[in-house]
């Protein structure tokens, strides 16, 4: 078989000294951390769209991208010769997972017959490099945005075709998925939103995508597949707005259709800032409500309202999304999967290792920080003391239930004037900066 990165070989670890920059510095898959090794904690994924078959087109130019695997023109062997590049890079990378929609592995044919054929041919390219080399499927999911037919919307389209359409995507790709060992299964709403309410049926659309979501779990049982279900929040594009705004609204929904029990949330940090969050906020929403189930790992660009899919390279950034990590007890059986793409300019091969590498230091970085930043306790004993008065006194008699209004009003009425204590936000801020200088 041709070897596709000739330039490259594995990539090791050298330490923070190395000035190589194919090496990694902060990444040891060995090293034990806290209970578990690094490569346990993080659970690198690659994104098959991204780094295997997307190419750098965007609105205004086509591909940039040189890949070795696309200059031919059979389209098919290109989806075979990909799935070889894609399981050399994971080896070359040390990336134990990958991840991917039904249609990056192979094109669409003219007939629905015709793509399943031609997504099988590949899946069993894949099951032979998967028992070659021990690579895993993070998740899969089904590819229901691209083609002209989900324009309106694939299980929130007005046409009931779309959705029988869209059933039999999904159908297959959880086969696949099952097939190959996948540990999770990701819905993420592209066209699940609307353009205008002067066109749009809102209830029957939520309803309908219930519907859905419940079809595709009694299938799941149907066939065995044990996998986690998650749903991946964005709060617009394509569609002005998506009805997975965030993870907030996506638990609403999924409680107010009774999916709670069945789902949890694949979060990725592009689209936590495009919902005015930041990537922390949706980790620690999600954790709290014991529904974090997997990260797409990238950044996105303040200064652009759009998803820009950036490689995670801010150390602030991962560091506090390792911390609610470790306080969730980690992501299994989610993982870290790198939905990032370097930029049309990083054109070449090798960019492809350095955008992995800087995003698998940046999180392996921020793992170490945020591990010694919660065996300190430092910021988990400055909030218990700061919500102390919620122990003892009558903070605990609100939290046990023994208190309503009337009692509430007789103490405060003879209770003392009320000193409250500082937020000390600085203070934080700069402790963060020592462990993450130190
Ligand atoms: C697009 C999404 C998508 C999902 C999988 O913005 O991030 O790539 O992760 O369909
Ligand atoms: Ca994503
Ligand atoms: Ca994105």
């Amino acid at each position: 078989m041709k070897d596709f990165f000739p330039e490259v070989t594995k990539i090791q670890y050298e330490g923070a000294q190395s000035k190589n920059p194919l090496a990694f510095r902060y990444y040891n898959p060995e090293e034990v951390v806290g209970d578990k090794t690094m490569e346990e904690h993080l659970r690198f994924s690659m994104a098959y769209w991204h780094t295997m078959t997307g190419g750098g087109q965007d609105m205004f130019g086509v591909n940039t991208a040189i890949r070795p695997w696309g200059d031919v023109k059979d389209p098919m062997e290109v989806a075979r010769m990909r799935a070889y590049a894609a399981f050399e890079f994971m080896e070359k990378m040390q990336i134990p997972y990958f991840c991917f929609h039904d249609i990056d592995l192979a094109p669409e044919g003219e007939t629905l017959q015709e793509t399943f054929r031609n997504i099988d041919e590949i899946v069993a390219i894949i099951k032979d490099l998967m028992a070659q080399t021990g690579k895993k499927l993070l998740w899969g999911t089904a590819n229901l945005f691209g083609h002209p037919r989900f324009m309106h919307g694939a299980a929130t389209s007005p046409n009931a075709d779309v959705f029988a359409y869209s059933a039999a995507r999904v159908k297959r790709a959880l086969e696949i998925t099952k097939e190959l060992g996948g540990e999770n299964y990701v819905f993420w709403g592209g066209r699940e939103g609307y353009e205008t309410l002067l066109n749009t049926d809102m209830k029957l659309e939520l309803d309908n995508l219930a519907r859905f979501l419940h079809m595709a779990v009694e299938y799941a049982q149907e066939i065995g597949f044990k996998g986690q279900f998650l749903i991946e929040p964005k709060p617009k594009e394509p569609t002005k707005h998506q009805y997975d705004f965030d993870t907030q609204s996506v638990l609403a929904f999924l409680k107010a259709y009774d999916l709670d029990k069945y789902f949890k949330v694949n979060i990725e940090a592009n689209h936590a800032t495009l919902a005015g969050h930041t990537f922390q906020h949706e980790l620690r929403y999600a954790r709290i409500n014991g529904i974090l189930g997997s990260v797409d790992a990238n950044q996105g660009d303040e200064l652009l309202g759009w998803d820009t899919d950036q490689f995670p390279t801010n150390v602030y950034v991962t560091t506090m999304a390792m911390y609610e990590i470790l306080l969730n007890g980690g992501l299994a059986p989610g993982g870290l999967n790198f939905d990032a793409k370097p930029r049309r300019g990083s054109h070449e091969p090798i960019d492809l290792f350095y955008s992995h590498i800087a995003g698998m230091d940046a999180f392996a970085r921020g793992l170490k920080v945020a591990h010694r930043l919660l065996e300190s306790g430092e910021l988990e004993n400055f909030i218990a003391e700061r919500y102390q008065s919620w122990t003892t006194g009558i903070g605990k008699k609100i939290v046990d239930g023994e208190v309503g209004f009337k009692e509430l009003s007789e103490y405060a009425l003879q209770n003392k004037p009320i000193v409250l204590s500082s937020g000390r936000q600085e203070m934080l801020e700069n402790i963060i900066n020592r462990y993450l200088f130190e």
